[in-house]
């Protein structure tokens, strides 16, 4: 009953037209930053504040899939991560296989879809592996999607949609004066998904750091100081009520 009630309330199929009448936003996007600040402040390794990263996910997933949110994207890793020192590499890179490992049962259970996008062949085997499994094991589920960005660059998204498409003009399948707002989105790993509604990016940083640039843009965005691990479900309700409140006129007057 709960899970009908959940499920009514989450209005599944929702849209940009009646965006405007739900009380939770639809597609939640999230920068877990602030892990290393956060293990850094309690002399701990970078590595603690990553696993107190996936406890604040975890946590995260469960009161966002509780509040009817339809779907939730996190950034896990970005192609400017690979910059890091390569033990802290080979560390987050084996997150995707330990997290399902611990937690796919129960996302399945709980009917949670999980997706993903990014530069899925720039990934070690092991990863890309672990992220295949709960793609698929999930695929027919019909709650909550969990989206995630993982080896995701907005920008080098951006240019691989104009090279196929700039091959498409050159092979004859796409004339250059038709494309529209809609070719390009279509071109993007996030062509199945609406846009977000909301972004929150804990930790202090107030910008955008290369993540979903073209989906962003009237997206209502949430800046927080408090570091990713210590996100919580009142951050989380913090956020949703403040998106609540409000405009969102999509550059138009309001009534
Ligand atoms: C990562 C933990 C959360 C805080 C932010 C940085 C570190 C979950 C995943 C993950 C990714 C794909 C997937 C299942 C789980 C993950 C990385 C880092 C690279 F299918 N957390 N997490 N991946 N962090």
């Amino acid at each position: 009953m709960l899970r009908f009630l959940r499920r009514l309330f989450r209005n599944e199929g929702a849209t940009h037209a009646n965006k405007e009448t739900r009380s939770v936003p639809y597609h939640v996007a999230i920068i877990m930053d602030g892990n290393g600040r956060w293990a850094a402040k309690r002399k701990l390794p970078r590595t603690a504040g990553h696993q107190a990263g996936i406890v604040a996910l975890r946590r995260t997933i469960k009161h966002a899939n509780e509040m009817g949110i339809g779907i939730l994207t996190v950034y896990a890793f970005s192609t400017e991560n690979w910059r890091r020192p390569k033990p802290e590499v080979d560390f987050l890179l084996r997150l995707p296989n330990e997290f399902l490992k611990s937690d796919l049962n129960d996302l399945h259970k709980n009917n949670v879809k999980v997706t993903m996008i990014g530069f899925m062949e720039g990934l070690p085997a092991h990863t890309r592996n672990a992220v295949s499994e709960a793609v698929g094991v999930t695929a027919k589920n019909t709650g909550m999607v969990l989206n995630f960005a993982l080896n995701y660059g907005s920008r080098a998204e951006i240019i691989a949609a104009v090279r196929t498409l700039a091959q498409k003009a050159v092979d004859g399948q796409v004339n250059p004066a038709q494309i529209d707002e809609q070719t390009i989105a279509n071109h993007l790993f996030t062509a199945a998904l609406p846009d977000p509604d909301l972004l929150i990016r804990p930790s202090g940083e107030i910008r955008l750091s290369n993540f979903l640039l073209w989906q962003l843009a009237y997206t209502e965005l949430w800046f927080t100081d408090v570091n990713w691990p210590d996100f919580n479900r009142e951050h989380l309700e913090e956020a949703i009520s403040a998106y609540r409140n409000r405009d969102r006129r999509f550059g138009g007057i309001k009534l």
